[in-house]
């Protein structure tokens, strides 16, 4: 029996060479050939000395490389360490620095922001595609580093991981502090993709249109993960283009599955719509890491004739709560426990279990869940109560008949367009702008990306700045997609007695036009 992903790989490549596995452009990669790759993959990293345990770090746009880096990471013994592509220095020098990447695997465009780093465990750089500039950290092109691997170039004998092997390092923030790392073992991952593919029916005969980044969990734990465990197909793209998705749905009568954040739905509604294309039902639509509106859940019932299947997750735990595949899918319900996992709402503050139809604390508990926060003992105890539930942060109900509801957040997060972002993240930035003394960042409602990032500036005694130069100074030192798409100026922050900026105030105000921005949209 196969423990980990890259072990089912290799029984879907001994068994059925010629399937194929990951479909991207033109090109067509069958599991013998995917394997072959990541066992060429696995020997070059053993052969620079990667030992058990080391991290490999992916920065990385979605193309069937991630994947062979990925799994060849894990032939290797190594600990994958996923890096959103729109990192800039200062998150890319805390993650290198914290899980201590050694070898990174990158775009040209990613060695160029990674070069000017300082990452004491960074040794080399595996790049796809054609290096360019002066490098500080030794370099391989992918072709090269790929031959250095053959077999009869590198006699090394690969050992599948062991279940309790560390797999994945996937960055989150939290209210305070710097971003941090939830560990997800083998076993985690197998757990968790066992739940999904059951829940879905998930089989070898499907293939699923992947346009989610392979560098966070939806896309990685969930698309490309339950791919390859069941030995079915995916269509990868780089990105998401509404069109060109519908356009993948509708005439290619392979593809049987969609996963998507709500803000792709958005578009694919209103693609559909524009084009008047015809809908063609596929086996299943799954929306994921943000809320679906109940209003979005009927409008594309009605254009493609389909209900899709809400489920809620996270990085540290994959996913947790599934609407049924076969039952009724409940609109503006993420459903109840996958099979073999837990769940349960609790008090916030005392943690006594809450009956059904009360607000407060969802937890989870089972063999998905993550090990621990790397290097953050204090975090890890934190994040679970007695008997190992994991706080998850989120807040909601569920009902009598098991269909919970996420109905806010416990802690001060902005999900826009299914990207995490934490206000004091962009209020530390932004308040390292001389002619900032104060400011909020909130997330204020938005029709394609369900919320988006505002910040609330008192301007520093004589500065008078402008919107867009505090937008262009966050998108410099930030992920682009953290960056407040508008900026309101005030004389001060409304504040509560324990001198806490009561920031619902400033929505409020913000919502009824009270205060105005001059900002981009
Ligand atoms: C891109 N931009 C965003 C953004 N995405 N801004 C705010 N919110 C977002 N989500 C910015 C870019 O930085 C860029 O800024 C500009 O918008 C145009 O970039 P783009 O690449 O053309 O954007 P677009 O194609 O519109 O991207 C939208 C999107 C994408 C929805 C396709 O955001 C996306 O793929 N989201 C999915 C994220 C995801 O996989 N989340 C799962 C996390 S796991 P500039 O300044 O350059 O112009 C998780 C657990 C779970 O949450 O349960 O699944
Ligand atoms: P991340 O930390 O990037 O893994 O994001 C996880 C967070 O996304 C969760 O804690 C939730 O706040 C949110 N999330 C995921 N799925 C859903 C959903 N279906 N509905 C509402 N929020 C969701």
């Amino acid at each position: 029996m196969a423990d980990s992903i890259v072990a089912r790989v290799g029984q879907h490549a001994r068994q059925w060479p010629e399937r194929p596995a990951i479909l991207f452009g033109d090109a067509t990669l069958t599991y013998g050939r995917l394997y072959a790759d990541i066992e060429r993959f696995a020997r070059a990293l053993s052969r620079v000395g990667l030992h058990e345990g080391e991290r490999v770090g992916l920065f990385l746009e979605n193309r069937p490389e991630f994947a062979t880096a990925y799994l060849g990471a894990h032939l290797a013994g190594g600990v994958v360490t996923l890096i959103n592509t729109q990192y800039r220095q200062m998150e890319l020098s805390h993650i290198l620095t914290d899980a201590a990447v050694s070898v990174c695997v990158t775009s040209p465009a990613g060695a160029r922001e990674l070069q000017p780093l300082t990452a004491p465990a960074l040794r080399l750089l595996v790049i796809v595609g054609e290096p360019d500039g002066v490098a500080s950290v030794p370099v391989v092109t992918y072709e090269d580093f790929m031959r250095s691997g053959e077999a009869e170039n590198a006699a090394i004998i690969l050992q599948p991981p062991q279940p309790d092997a560390p797999a994945i390092i996937g960055y989150t923030s939290g209210t305070t502090g710097r971003a941090k790392g939830a560990l997800l073992l083998h076993r985690n991952l197998m757990a968790n993709i066992t739940a999904i593919t059951t829940a879905w029916r998930w089989t070898s005969a499907d293939r699923l249109l992947l346009v989610l980044p392979l560098f966070h969990a939806h896309g990685l734990l969930v698309g490309l993960n339950g791919t390859l465990f069941t030995g079915a197909s995916v269509v990868l793209r780089r990105r998401f283009d509404a069109l060109e998705a519908l356009a993948a749905i509708m005439d290619d009568g392979a593809i049987s599955m969609f996963f998507g954040v709500p803000t792709m739905y958005g578009r694919l509604v209103a693609e559909a719509e524009r084009t008047g294309a015809p809908a063609r039902p596929l086996r299943l639509f799954v929306s994921g890491s943000a809320p679906l509106s109940p209003d979005l859940f009927a409008q594309f019932e009605r254009r493609f004739g389909q209900r899709i299947l809400e489920r809620y997750g996270m990085t540290e735990t994959g996913m947790n709560l599934t609407n049924p595949y076969d039952g009724e899918r409940r609109a503006g319900t993420v459903g109840g426990p996958f099979p073999g996992q837990e769940a349960r709402v609790v008090h916030s503050s005392d943690r006594h279990i809450l009956p059904a139809g009360e607000i407060g604390e969802i937890e989870v508990r089972g063999p998905h869940v993550f090990a621990g926060y790397i290097n953050r003992p204090d975090a890890t105890a934190d994040a679970f109560t007695e008997g190992g539930w994991f706080k998850t942060g989120d807040l909601g109900w569920v009902s009598s008949d098991e269909y919970y509801t996420i109905t806010g957040r416990a802690r001060e997060l902005i999900i826009s367009g299914g990207y995490n972002v934490y206000p004091r993240e962009v209020e530390d930035t932004l308040a390292a702008h001389p002619a900032v003394a104060e400011v909020a960042v909130l997330g204020a409602a938005d029709a394609d990306l369900g919320e988006q990032v505002v910040a609330v500036v008192v301007a520093a005694l004589g500065a008078t700045p402008r919107a867009e130069e505090l937008i262009a100074f966050c998108r410099e030192r930030l992920a682009s997609y953290k960056k407040p798409r508008q900026v309101y100026f005030v004389d001060s922050l409304p504040r509560n007695a324990l001198g806490k900026v009561q920031k619902h105030l400033l929505s409020a105000q913000i919502a009824k036009g009270a205060i105005s921005a001059d900002g981009a949209s």
